[in-house]
Protein backbone atom coordinates (compact mmCIF):
# COMPACT_ATOMS: atom_id res chain seq x y z
CA UNK A 1 0.00 0.00 0.00
CA UNK A 2 3.10 2.36 0.42
CA UNK A 3 2.95 2.82 -3.25
CA UNK A 4 -0.49 4.99 -2.86
CA UNK A 5 0.44 6.99 0.03
CA UNK A 6 1.65 10.47 -0.36
CA UNK A 7 5.05 11.09 -0.04
CA UNK A 8 5.59 14.77 1.47
CA UNK A 9 9.18 15.87 0.83
CA UNK A 10 11.27 18.10 3.75
CA UNK A 11 14.99 18.46 4.17
CA UNK A 12 17.18 19.26 6.96
CA UNK A 13 20.47 21.04 7.07
CA UNK A 14 23.67 20.53 9.07
CA UNK A 15 26.47 23.18 9.61
CA UNK A 16 29.12 20.56 10.64
CA UNK A 17 32.25 22.80 11.72
CA UNK A 18 35.62 21.95 13.85
CA UNK A 19 33.73 18.84 15.31
CA UNK A 20 30.66 21.22 15.98
CA UNK A 21 27.42 20.68 15.01
CA UNK A 22 24.45 23.08 14.62
CA UNK A 23 21.04 22.49 16.03
CA UNK A 24 18.07 24.20 16.27
CA UNK A 25 15.94 24.21 19.34
CA UNK A 26 12.24 24.12 17.24
CA UNK A 27 10.25 26.54 18.89
CA UNK A 28 6.72 26.05 17.06
CA UNK A 29 4.98 24.13 14.22
CA UNK A 30 5.47 20.16 14.06
CA UNK A 31 8.30 18.97 16.06
CA UNK A 32 8.39 21.36 18.55
CA UNK A 33 10.69 21.00 21.87
CA UNK A 34 12.87 18.62 19.35
CA UNK A 35 16.49 19.82 18.42
CA UNK A 36 16.75 19.66 14.52
CA UNK A 37 18.80 20.69 11.24
CA UNK A 38 17.20 23.91 9.23
CA UNK A 39 14.85 23.45 6.89
CA UNK A 40 11.09 22.13 5.87
CA UNK A 41 8.61 21.75 3.46
CA UNK A 42 9.75 21.24 -0.42
CA UNK A 43 7.27 23.24 -2.45
CA UNK A 44 5.92 21.88 -5.63
CA UNK A 45 7.99 24.30 -7.98
CA UNK A 46 11.25 23.99 -6.40
CA UNK A 47 14.40 21.35 -5.85
CA UNK A 48 14.85 19.98 -2.42
CA UNK A 49 18.77 21.60 -3.06
CA UNK A 50 16.63 24.64 -2.75
CA UNK A 51 14.34 24.34 -0.54
CA UNK A 52 17.03 23.30 2.08
CA UNK A 53 18.32 27.36 1.40
CA UNK A 54 17.62 27.91 4.75
CA UNK A 55 18.28 31.51 4.94
CA UNK A 56 14.88 32.24 6.71
CA UNK A 57 15.66 30.02 9.63
CA UNK A 58 19.58 30.15 10.62
CA UNK A 59 20.52 33.51 8.57
CA UNK A 60 22.79 31.91 6.79
CA UNK A 61 24.17 30.87 3.09
CA UNK A 62 25.92 27.89 2.90
CA UNK A 63 27.35 25.64 -0.23
CA UNK A 64 24.83 22.15 0.95
CA UNK A 65 26.14 18.83 0.35
CA UNK A 66 23.53 15.89 0.05
CA UNK A 67 24.13 13.63 3.04
CA UNK A 68 21.60 11.34 2.98
CA UNK A 69 17.82 10.14 1.65
CA UNK A 70 15.25 8.91 4.65
CA UNK A 71 12.05 7.99 4.44
CA UNK A 72 9.53 7.90 7.26
CA UNK A 73 6.56 6.05 7.33
CA UNK A 74 4.45 5.71 10.80
CA UNK A 75 1.21 4.09 11.73
CA UNK A 76 -1.94 5.90 11.20
CA UNK A 77 -0.36 8.86 9.30
CA UNK A 78 -1.50 8.44 5.94
CA UNK A 79 1.21 10.38 4.43
CA UNK A 80 4.94 8.99 4.35
CA UNK A 81 7.70 11.65 4.50
CA UNK A 82 10.68 11.50 2.26
CA UNK A 83 13.79 13.89 4.39
CA UNK A 84 16.73 14.91 2.05
CA UNK A 85 19.46 15.71 4.18
CA UNK A 86 22.40 18.28 3.51
CA UNK A 87 25.37 19.34 5.48
CA UNK A 88 28.02 21.83 5.13
CA UNK A 89 31.42 23.06 6.61
CA UNK A 90 31.17 26.49 5.45
CA UNK A 91 28.80 29.62 5.90
CA UNK A 92 28.19 33.00 5.13
CA UNK A 93 26.47 35.55 7.60
CA UNK A 94 25.44 35.86 11.15
CA UNK A 95 23.79 32.10 12.95
CA UNK A 96 20.64 33.99 14.09
CA UNK A 97 17.54 32.97 16.32
CA UNK A 98 14.02 32.96 13.95
CA UNK A 99 10.34 32.56 15.48
CA UNK A 100 10.62 29.02 14.14
CA UNK A 101 14.85 27.94 15.84
CA UNK A 102 17.03 28.81 18.58
CA UNK A 103 20.20 27.82 17.04
CA UNK A 104 23.20 25.88 19.45
CA UNK A 105 26.52 24.69 18.56
CA UNK A 106 27.07 21.16 19.97
CA UNK A 107 29.98 19.24 20.38
CA UNK A 108 29.71 16.55 17.36
CA UNK A 109 32.15 14.19 18.69
CA UNK A 110 31.51 11.39 21.46
CA UNK A 111 32.74 12.91 25.28
CA UNK A 112 35.89 11.43 26.56
CA UNK A 113 37.95 12.56 29.23
CA UNK A 114 40.95 13.71 26.12
CA UNK A 115 38.21 15.19 24.00
CA UNK A 116 38.01 17.91 26.54
CA UNK A 117 40.09 20.44 25.28
CA UNK A 118 39.15 20.19 21.51
CA UNK A 119 35.18 20.26 23.23
CA UNK A 120 35.66 24.03 23.43
CA UNK A 121 34.38 26.68 21.21
CA UNK A 122 33.75 30.28 20.96
CA UNK A 123 34.49 32.01 24.48
CA UNK A 124 36.28 28.63 25.60
CA UNK A 125 32.98 27.33 26.84
CA UNK A 126 32.68 23.45 26.47
CA UNK A 127 29.63 22.82 24.50
CA UNK A 128 27.13 20.30 25.27
CA UNK A 129 27.19 16.80 23.54
CA UNK A 130 24.10 16.20 20.75
CA UNK A 131 21.09 16.06 23.03
CA UNK A 132 19.85 12.87 20.94
CA UNK A 133 16.93 12.09 23.73
CA UNK A 134 15.37 15.92 22.70
CA UNK A 135 15.61 14.73 18.77
CA UNK A 136 13.63 12.44 17.00
CA UNK A 137 13.94 8.71 17.94
CA UNK A 138 15.76 7.92 14.76
CA UNK A 139 18.15 10.56 14.51
CA UNK A 140 21.10 8.53 16.72
CA UNK A 141 21.13 5.94 13.86
CA UNK A 142 22.43 8.43 11.11
CA UNK A 143 23.89 10.88 12.74
CA UNK A 144 27.34 9.21 12.70
CA UNK A 145 27.10 8.78 9.19
CA UNK A 146 26.19 12.42 9.15
CA UNK A 147 29.23 13.58 10.63
CA UNK A 148 31.77 11.23 9.02
CA UNK A 149 30.53 12.28 5.75
CA UNK A 150 29.28 8.83 4.76
CA UNK A 151 26.04 9.15 2.34
CA UNK A 152 22.95 7.00 3.32
CA UNK A 153 19.77 5.84 2.27
CA UNK A 154 17.20 5.00 4.58
CA UNK A 155 13.45 4.12 5.83
CA UNK A 156 12.09 4.21 9.42
CA UNK A 157 8.86 3.03 10.34
CA UNK A 158 7.10 4.37 13.33
CA UNK A 159 4.10 2.17 15.62
CA UNK A 160 1.73 5.31 17.14
CA UNK A 161 0.85 5.02 20.92
CA UNK A 162 -1.68 8.02 21.11
CA UNK A 163 0.32 10.90 20.14
CA UNK A 164 3.51 9.30 20.84
CA UNK A 165 5.73 7.49 18.02
CA UNK A 166 8.27 4.71 18.48
CA UNK A 167 10.80 3.58 16.27
CA UNK A 168 9.52 0.28 15.15
CA UNK A 169 12.19 -0.77 13.05
CA UNK A 170 15.06 0.88 10.53
CA UNK A 171 17.11 -0.19 7.30
CA UNK A 172 20.15 2.03 5.74
CA UNK A 173 22.46 1.50 3.40
CA UNK A 174 25.28 3.72 3.14
CA UNK A 175 25.81 4.77 -1.03
P1 LIG B 1 8.11 22.37 9.02
O1 LIG B 1 6.89 21.57 8.68
O2 LIG B 1 8.08 22.89 10.43
O3 LIG B 1 9.35 21.34 8.94
N1 LIG B 1 11.26 16.21 10.19
C1 LIG B 1 12.04 15.25 10.74
N2 LIG B 1 13.32 15.31 11.08
C2 LIG B 1 13.83 14.17 11.62
N3 LIG B 1 15.11 14.23 11.98
N4 LIG B 1 13.14 13.02 11.82
C3 LIG B 1 11.81 12.96 11.46
O4 LIG B 1 11.04 11.86 11.62
C4 LIG B 1 11.22 14.10 10.90
N5 LIG B 1 9.98 14.40 10.44
C5 LIG B 1 10.03 15.69 10.01
C6 LIG B 1 11.64 17.92 8.40
C7 LIG B 1 9.42 20.16 9.67
C8 LIG B 1 10.86 19.74 9.77
O5 LIG B 1 10.90 18.50 10.52
C9 LIG B 1 11.72 17.56 9.85
C10 LIG B 1 11.53 19.44 8.44
O6 LIG B 1 12.83 20.01 8.44
C11 LIG B 1 11.53 10.78 12.31
O7 LIG B 1 8.45 23.42 8.03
Amino acid sequence: WLSYMKIKQYTNAFIVKDDHVLLGYKKRGFGKGKYNGFGGKVEPEETSLQAAGCKEESGVTAPLEHAGSLLFVSEGVECAFQIEIYRTDTYEGAITESDEMRPEWFSAIAPTSSSAEVNLKGEGQASPSIPFSQMWESDPVWFPLLISKQKFVGRADFTRDGEEFKLHRWWYATV
